[in-house]
């Protein structure tokens, strides 16, 4: 957003203060980031809320390496939205629940890990997108009794809304339907339904630019590679179903993004193709700096991959790696945050196979 302000030189003529030359200058304010979704993006909402440990990580060693306390980020440091933030010389994005009204300006994270794009997905332990959505209206008030109806329908229209949710609503599906999870296009579609009504919602509060990341390849996380060797189900390689759902949303989400654009004056929209970064870095962990892609840092059993880091979940034993920055993921089922960094720079810098249209440094800047 660039605010117009004008830097006046005055002489002084019998008292009278007589500007003599005045700039116009531009001083940049970065657009404000808010951000919804899941675990790949909760700071620490969970904290807050009634649920249990499985959907939480505000105990140790999470947050170890970067914050050095538990924040309740699924991962050893900062998330992909930290370093949005930095690179866009925003502060960290505070959670909703942890918003002082100063901080509201530069955007809010309403992200819960174990969410979902419906509401059924993990209910009751979690803050679904639609109530995300609500929070977000609460803040909009908030904002403007803050800064005013026209500063705050500025901010809004100039911010960065940033979005990962779905991969638990495949999940879910597969959880319901372990023995036949034949992809049911009308669940698809149902999620993409919930999807584009939150994005709506946004829409009708004033948002107009929309970062969305796709699905990672899901069969191929720890959690679930581990999953299914111990059912006897494969050998530990991923599963194709769960990645192939990944896909299926995968191509949907651009259809439905560019169906908005048509239907939205001024809707904008950018994909980050989290698949192709997670995938790529999984089959070549030298090429992003790692040595181990297949086995995480802090888990259980095969690859790590039971979801017990920190102890506090139904198992209590767990192994802790030596050299966290050796490895793609820290957790079963969440990148670490060398992963995250590297992640960030591809969404920030990318070019167009891995984010397009824009990448970040120029969809914050594009006007709306
Ligand atoms: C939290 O959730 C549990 C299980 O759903 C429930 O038994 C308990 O009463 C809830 N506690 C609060 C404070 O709402
Ligand atoms: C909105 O904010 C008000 C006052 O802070 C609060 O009472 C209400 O519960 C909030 N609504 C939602 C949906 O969070
Ligand atoms: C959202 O999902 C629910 C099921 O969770 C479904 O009944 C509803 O129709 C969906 N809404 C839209 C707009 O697709
Ligand atoms: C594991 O299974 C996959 C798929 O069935 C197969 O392609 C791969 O060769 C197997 N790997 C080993 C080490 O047996
Ligand atoms: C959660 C979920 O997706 N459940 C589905 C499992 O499969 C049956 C039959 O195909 C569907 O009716 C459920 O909706």
């Amino acid at each position: 957003m660039a605010l117009i302000s004008s830097l006046c030189i005055f002489v002084l003529v019998a008292h009278l203060a007589t500007p003599i030359l005045c700039i116009r200058s531009h001083i940049h304010q970065a657009p404000a980031l808010f951000v919804f979704g899941d675990s790949i993006f909760d700071p620490g909402n969970n904290n807050y809320i009634n649920t249990t440990a499985t959907f939480q990580a505000n105990y140790f060693p999470y947050g170890e390496s970067f914050f050095k306390y538990p924040t309740g980020r699924n991962s050893n440091g900062r998330l992909i939205p930290d370093f949005i933030a930095e690179y866009a010389n925003l502060p960290f994005i505070p959670s909703y629940f942890e918003i002082e009204k100063k901080h509201l300006v530069h955007g809010v994270n309403f992200a819960s890990g174990g969410s979902g794009c419906l509401a059924e997905t993990s209910r009751g332990s979690v803050i679904d997108l639609k109530t995300q959505l609500k929070n977000f209206e609460n803040v909009t008030q908030l904002l403007k009794k803050k800064v005013g109806k026209t500063e705050s329908h500025k901010i809004l229209a100039n911010a960065v809304y940033f979005f990962s949710s779905g991969s638990n609503d495949v999940f879910a599906h597969l959880a319901a339907n372990s023995t036949s999870p034949s992809f049911d296009q009308e669940y698809l579609q149902i999620i993409m339904g919930n999807l584009t009504s939150v994005l709506k919602g946004i829409y009708k509060e004033g948002g107009r630019k929309f970062v969305m990341l796709n699905l990672a390849p899901l069969g191929c996380l720890p959690s679930v590679r581990a999953f299914n060797l111990q059912k006897g189900v494969t050998n530990g390689s991923c599963m194709e179903k769960a990645t192939n759902l990944a896909k299926m949303f995968n191509s949907a989400l651009p259809k439905m993004v560019k169906q908005l654009e048509k239907q939205l004056p001024g809707f904008k929209y950018t994909i980050f193709n989290f698949f192709k970064v997670v995938a790529d870095s999984f089959n070549n962990p030298t090429k992003y700096g790692f040595k181990i892609s297949k086995t995480a840092c802090c888990g259980t059993g095969p690859f790590r991959g039971i979801l017990s880091c920190g102890g506090k979940r139904q198992v209590k034993e767990y192994e802790l790696c030596n050299n966290v920055k050796d490895y793609l993921f820290f957790d079963s089922s969440h990148p670490s945050e060398q992963a995250y960094q590297k992640y960030s720079e591809l969404l920030w810098n990318g070019t167009p196979d891995v984010v397009a249209p824009y990448n970040l440094k120029s969809f914050f800047e594009l006007s709306t």
